[in-house]
C-alpha cells in the first residue's frame, strides 16, 4: 500500500473529524488471546483430521502461537485447556512463554471429557463427582498462580437430554457451590470468566444457558466474577451486540470467544461469516470506551479478546492469522464511527440517518490504516503472506502426523 493511499485516506478521515493518531494508538494497543487448542487437531463428531505439522506438546502449542504474534503484533497471550495443556512443570511452561515473547493467558478448566462427567460434573447429583469436579477447578487456581494467569475462564457442559432427567433447581445450587468455593481460592487479582451456552453437548437444558444466568452467578459471586461471551453460544437471531453493550453497562463484560458460526457453535474462523455482527459489537465497546463514567471505561479496558476456533479441514496457523486480522479489521473500522454524529441523529429521530452514520464506518477500506500501522509497528504489511512465505508452515511438518488434539 501506498504512502499515496494511506494520504488519501487521512484526507477523508479528517474531513470527518476523525483523529488518526488516536485511531493508530487504539489499534496498536489491541491484544487478541489465541487458545493452545486452536494449534491442535480438531474435529467434528464425524472425524478428526490428522494433520502433519500438529504441535506434538503445550510447548510447541507455544511455538506455534509465537509465529502468530511475530507476524501480527496482536497476540502476546495463549489460553490454555487441562489437562489438555497439562504438564509437570507449569513454571517451564511460563518461562517457556516468556522466552517466546508470549505469556500463559487464560487457564481453562476442562470438566468435560470424563466418563464420570456424563451426568454432569459440578452439577451431577453424586456428591463424590461434585468434590472431584470442584477440586480440578481450584488445582487450576493453582496452576494460574505458577503461570502468572489472571483469567480463568468457565465452560461448563453440564446439562440434561431429557426433562425429570435431572432437578434443575439442585443443580443451580450446586453450580453455585462450586463457583463459590473456586471465587474464595482466587487471589485478589485474578478473575473468574462465566462463559454460557444454551445448548450442546445437552440438548434440553444447560445449568449455564445465557448470560443472564452467568451474569446471576457473577453477581452472586463478587466483583471478580464476570461474564464471558462466546460468539457462537447463542440462539440463532440473538443480538450479540446488544447483550455486549448491556453486560459493558452493568460493567460485567470480562471477555470474549470469538469464532463465526452459521448454524450452531460451528467455531469456524472468525468475521468469516458475519463481519458486520463483529463490527457492531466493537460499536458497542468502542462506545462505551468514551462513556463519561470511568468505570464503564475500566471495563471495557479489561475486556479480555480471545479466540475460540477449531481448525477441522484447514490450516491452524494461518486460519489464526486470518482470525486475529478479521478482529483487527473490524476494531479499526468500529474506531472510524463518528458517535458524535450517531447521538445528533438520535436526538433529532432520525432512524435512517443514524443507521447511516454506523454503516457508513463498516463501508470504509482501513486496509492503508491498517498497513501504516503494522509499519510503524516494524511489522511485515501483510502478515498472512509473510507466513506463507517465511518457510515455518513446511518446517513443522518434520514433527509428522499424529500430533495433540483438543
Ligand atoms: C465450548 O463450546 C467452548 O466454547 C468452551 O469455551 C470450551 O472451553 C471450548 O469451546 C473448547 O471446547
Ligand atoms: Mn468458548
Ligand atoms: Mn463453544
Amino acid at each position: 500500500m501506498s504512502d499515496r493511499a494511506y494520504a488519501l485516506f487521512e484526507e477523508q478521515q479528517k474531513a470527518r473529524g476523525i483523529d488518526l493518531d488516536q485511531v493508530k494508538a487504539k489499534l496498536k494497543a489491541l491484544k487478541i488471546e489465541t487458545p493452545s487448542w486452536g494449534y491442535g487437531d480438531s474435529g467434528t463428531r464425524f472425524k478428526v483430521f490428522r494433520k502433519e505439522g500438529v504441535p506434538r506438546d503445550p510447548f510447541e502449542k507455544f511455538e506455534d502461537a509465537a509465529q502468530v504474534h511475530r507476524l501480527t503484533g496482536l497476540c502476546p497471550s495463549v489460553a490454555i485447556h487441562i489437562p489438555w495443556d497439562k504438564v509437570d512443570d507449569y513454571g517451564k511452561l511460563r518461562r517457556h512463554a516468556e522466552s517466546l515473547g508470549l505469556s500463559v493467558g487464560a487457564v481453562n478448566p476442562n470438566l468435560f471429557q470424563d466418563d464420570e462427567y456424563m451426568l454432569g460434573s459440578v452439577t451431577n447429583a453424586d456428591p463424590a463427582i461434585r468434590r472431584r469436579a470442584a477440586d480440578h477447578l481450584l488445582e487450576c487456581v493453582d496452576i494460574a498462580k505458577e503461570t502468572g494467569s489472571r483469567d480463568l475462564s468457565l465452560w461448563f457442559a453440564d446439562g440434561t437430554n431429557y426433562p425429570g432427567q435431572g432437578d434443575i433447581r439442585k443443580r443451580k445450587a450446586w453450580m453455585l457451590e462450586a463457583l463459590a468455593g473456586m471465587y474464595k481460592a482466587m487471589t485478589p487479582d485474578m478473575r473468574m470468566l462465566i462463559e454460557y451456552k444454551c445448548f450442546e453437548p445437552a440438548f434440553y437444558h444447560t445449568d449455564i444457558a445465557d448470560w443472564g444466568m452467568a451474569y446471576n452467578f457473577a453477581l452472586k459471586l463478587g466483583p471478580q466474577a464476570e461474564v464471558l461471551v462466546d460468539t457462537g453460544h447463542h440462539l440463532q437471531g440473538a443480538n450479540i451486540e446488544h447483550i455486549v453493550a448491556y453486560l459493558i453497562d452493568e460493567k460485567r463484560l470480562g471477555g470474549f470467544h470469538f469464532n463465526s458460526r452459521k448454524y450452531a457453535d460451528d467455531d469456524l474462523i472468525v468475521g468469516s461469516s458475519n463481519p458486520y455482527e463483529l463490527f457492531l459489537i466493537f460499536y458497542q465497546i468502542v462506545n462505551a470506551s468514551i462513556d463519561p463514567d470511568p468505570g464503564i471505561r475500566s471495563t471495557v479496558d479489561n475486556i479480555a479478546y480471545m479466540i475460540d476456533q477449531s481448525h477441522n479441514i484447514e490450516a491452524k496457523i494461518p486460519a489464526m492469522i486470518r482470525s486475529v486480522l478479521n478482529v483487527q479489521t473490524q476494531y479499526a473500522k468500529a474506531l472510524l464511527v463518528d458517535h458524535a454524529e450517531v447521538e445528533r441523529a438520535q436526538l433529532r429521530g432520525d432512524v435512517l440517518g443514524a443507521e447511516d452514520a454506523v454503516r457508513r464506518a463498516f463501508e470504509f477500506d482501513v486496509t492503508p490504516l491498517l498497513h501504516a500501522v503494522r509499519e510503524e509497528q516494524g511489522l511485515p504489511l501483510d502478515p498472512m503472506r509473510a507466513y506463507l512465505e517465511s518457510g515455518y508452515g513446511s518446517g513443522i511438518l518434520a514433527r509428522g502426523k499424529g500430533g495433540a488434539s483438543w
